[in-house]
């Protein structure tokens, strides 16, 4: 039986001038800020303080040496180097290591044979220094930042973003261990689990490294039960099963039933006498995907099929959580997913600046039926495909297919992000380089063989975007996936309605991080939204800029950082919620919307609804509403409005629809009540009065239309407030006398770990609501009285 030993724990770090403990699995910034030998670089412009650590060369050392049972190989097993690395043990190079990405194996039977401790050193050169060896090699090659991502194999955002720093860093970010074996071990298992007719079926491949030429079996078994027994002849290393499972309860995506789980044991035994050798297992689910891609009279539609229901996508794009990977937790890993999974998302793109995520991330993500998308790991540059790279890339991508093939909430494998669509539409032709190749054929030919190859079972897109083919422009709306960046570059946010694509795989407004989250990273005094510490938590290009154009034709400029604060959150709601709804009317011609991005690695103004530091931007609340099973907006439509009764639900929506025109106050002129009928997943649209408030009410759910325009002077909304000890922390009850817009109540102003249930509420005349401030702590009623604690629109815009 193959005996592990961990390596993970305490080792040193050593670097120039610098001798440290370490921990492993970590990096070297972890370790030196653990030290207290950087700042912390998240603080105002540390991040340059700290830039010369990606600069230089750094070594992991400890002393291992085999303490379990003799065998007949003993292999040193990195999960992961971070990533230009040279393994040396006594002395003796085992190999060297360029990619981030990959698995590594080395034999060390005979250095650690006798027993006795050898010193293991894991040395790393600055990634500058490898990405600068590569580009001397194969050439220049544009990109969309002044960084050399695109040379390396390592996690792209690092090298900084439009909503990261740079914070290059190295180390053995993975678990490291030795494993003893013999006769043979696994090597790897492909399940390929899809659902057919009340019957799963498992196409099964595993995979196994010998030391003896000796018969051996595989047991396969399912929740413990004997489903195969697949034999290998002497001398073979690969044998596959094609199992039928009757009566296995499918696994299917939130909202559409039970997420049902299985667990997959692979048992290799010695064929003569039995003897049990390795043993290999994972939670597995059985469910077939789709994306319909047929042309339709509208153009390609892109439409997600799961156990052959069509699924509307109400996704967000995931960036790694943490700028230094090897500090996620399963812990942060599973309330990031639970709290996307509660905003009523189905569907997490890993994009493809970021990794290949830990098992932690997919197991949770098939527990919780939440479907992934998996980017493979190219974004925003033209790529080389030269032989360093391309022979990378192709390891790379036969490490991860393999073993990310166990999950059934990943449901798609992309090639790149925007990529192929970049490359004309930023010019990088006529730039140096543009000439070169730019890794077509990684996402048109590499990518799809591997795929096709080791896990046919999963539809494989080239790129995100991508219409298809050559035949139209990769970004066109009408052909597949679509990026809507115009409107947050260039326009008013009401853009959204012009056009109706396919598929949204990517749009965004940003705002703000929490109040506390920008305080507490920014030292500066005072605190503007362009001093120096507020800026440099602002990577996107003129980001400021973009923000003030979009107030401006809705509300007057802001006259405070705190008014700022308020409108710009306010705004990134109102247009999230523009194009998310607008989209959502148009289901199934518009098959799903990927928000650009679910989350922060650090405290940073961005896209983001979940901030840097784990705090709610409101957005976060809203989207609750965005992406509810059953919910109600009202759209402009031919001139002019309807409700639309947005029913992603597995049953009938019927109820009494109310729709009141309302004037400026919010007092009724007139109303209707209709009986409506809407049919499992789909959209029901009925006509409504024009005025200068709208609202419709449906079985508890509620829509409101201002008339689009500049918002300024509005009435006085009369707000009775009371706030009482609740159990862990405060409900803070509001009454409403006139018309309150935009109510919101920033809990991190009131205790940094303080949260609330609600973002932006608007209360007609004469309603309430009660907001629920939970803390760790005992709060104080009156703390809601503070200033900018509890506020709405209309007090803000007076000033
Ligand atoms: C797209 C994404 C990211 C970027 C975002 C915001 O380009 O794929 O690369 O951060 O838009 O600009």
């Amino acid at each position: 039986m193959t005996t592990v030993q961990d390596l993970s724990g305490a080792w040193e770090l050593h670097g120039d001038g610098v001798d440290l403990p370490a921990t492993v699995p970590g990096c070297v910034h972890s370790d030196l800020l653990g030290h207290g030998r950087i700042p912390d670089p998240f603080r105002d412009d540390n991040e340059h303080a700290v830039a010369w650590v990606g600069r230089a060369d750094w070594t992991y050392r400890r002393d291992i040496s085999w303490d379990g049972p003799a065998h007949d190989r003993i292999d040193l097993v990195f999960d992961g180097l971070d990533t230009v690395a040279r393994i040396t043990l006594g002395g003796t190079v085992l190999g060297e290591t360029r990619n981030m990405h990959r698995g590594y194996r080395f034999d060390v039977t005979s250095p650690l044979t006798g027993n006795q401790p050898l010193p293991l050193s894991v040395h790393f050169t600055s990634a500058y220094t490898e990405a600068a060896r590569v580009e001397a090699l194969v050439g220049p090659r544009p990109n969309a930042y002044p960084e050399p991502f695109q040379f390396i194999r390592k996690m792209a955002c690092g090298f900084g973003w439009d909503w990261g720093p740079t914070l290059v860093t190295a180390g053995i970010w993975r678990p490291v261990r030795l494993e003893g074996w013999s006769t043979a071990r696994i090597a790897a298992v492909r399940p390929l689990a899809t659902y057919h007719e009340n019957t799963g079926k498992l196409d099964l491949t595993a995979e196994v490294e010998r030391t003896r030429d000796r018969a051996l079996r595989a047991g396969v078994l399912l929740d413990g039960r004997e489903i195969a027994v697949l034999d290998l002849a002497a001398g073979e290393t690969s044998v596959r099963g094609e199992i039928d499972v009757p009566g296995v309860t499918p696994w299917d995506p939130v909202g559409y039933g039970e997420p049902a789980l299985y667990t997959l044991t692979v048992v290799l035994t010695d064929g003569d006498d039995g003897t049990e050798l390795d043993r290999w297992q994972q939670p597995t689910g059985f469910r077939t995907v789709h994306v319909d891609s047929a042309p339709d009279d509208a153009g390609t539609p892109f439409v997600f099929h799961i156990n052959g229901e069509k699924v509307l996508i109400k996704g967000v794009n995931w960036i790694p959580d943490d700028i230094f990977p090897a500090r996620m937790t399963r812990e942060r890993y599973e309330r990031r997913l639970r709290e996307a999974v509660a905003a009523g998302v189905n569907l997490i793109r890993v994009w493809g600046g970021g990794i290949y995520e830990n098992r932690d991330f997919y197991e949770l993500c098939d527990e919780l039926g939440l479907l992934v998308w998996q980017d493979f790991l190219f974004a925003c540059a033209c790529y080389p495909e030269d032989d360093v790279l391309h022979a990378e890339v192709v390891a790379e991508a036969r490490d991860n297919v393999t073993r990310l093939s166990p999950h059934p909430s990943l449901v798609t494998w992309n090639g790149n992000n925007e990529n192929l669509w970049l490359r004309g539409a930023s010019g990088w032709t006529e730039q140096p380089g543009g000439d070169l190749s730019w890794g077509e054929k990684y996402y048109l030919e590499t990518l799809p063989a591997i795929v096709a190859e080791l896990d046919p079972t999963r539809p494989y897109q080239p790129g995100s975007p991508w219409s298809g083919s050559w035949a139209h422009e990769p970004n066109d709306p009408d052909h597949q996936t679509f990026h809507s960046w115009e409107v947050w570059n260039r326009q008013d946010y009401l853009r959204y309605r012009d056009s109706a694509p396919r598929f949204v795989a990517e749009f965004g407004w940003q705002a703000p991080p929490a109040w506390t989250t920008l305080r507490d990273a920014v030292s500066d005094d005072p605190m503007l939204p362009g001093s120096p510490g507020v800026l440099h938590h602002q990577k996107a290009e003129d980001g400021n800029g973009k923000l003030a154009r979009g107030l401006a034709p809705h509300f007057p400029a802001p006259t405070s950082t705190e008014a700022w604060h308020y409108l710009t959150q306010l705004n990134q709601v109102r247009a999230v919620r523009t194009g998310i709804e607008h989209w959502r009317s148009h289901w199934p011609h518009t098959a799903g919307t990927i928000l650009w991005q679910l989350n922060d690695l650090w405290p940073v103004t961005s896209w983001a609804a979940v901030d840097g530091a784990g705090r709610h931007k409101p957005l976060y609340h809203a989207l609750r509403e965005m992406y509810a099973d059953r919910a109600l907006t009202i759209q402009p439509r031919d001139g002019g409005a309807v409700v639309a009764i947005l029913n992603d639900h597995a049953q009938t929506w019927t109820g009494l629809l109310r729709v009141e025109s309302r004037d400026r106050d919010g007092a009724v002129r007139s109303s209707t009540i209709e009986k409506v009928e809407v049919a499992p997943r789909s959209v029901a649209l009925v006509p409504a009065p024009d005025g200068e408030l709208l609202t419709a009410h449906l079985d508890g759910r509620r829509a409101l239309r201002f008339a689009d325009g500049f918002t300024e002077d509005l009435p006085d909304p009369g707000l009775t407030v009371t706030a009482e000890p609740a159990d862990g922390g405060l409900d803070v009850h509001v009454h409403a006398a006139g018309l309150a817009r935009d109510l919101l109540l920033q809990a991190d102003r009131i205790h940094p770990e303080a949260v609330t249930d609600q973002g932006f509420v608007t209360l007609l005349p004469g309603e309430s609501t009660v907001l629920h401030v939970r803390a760790p702590i005992a709060l104080d009623p009156a703390s809601v009285k503070a200033p900018w604690v509890l506020t709405d629109l209309a007090t803000v815009l007076r000033g």
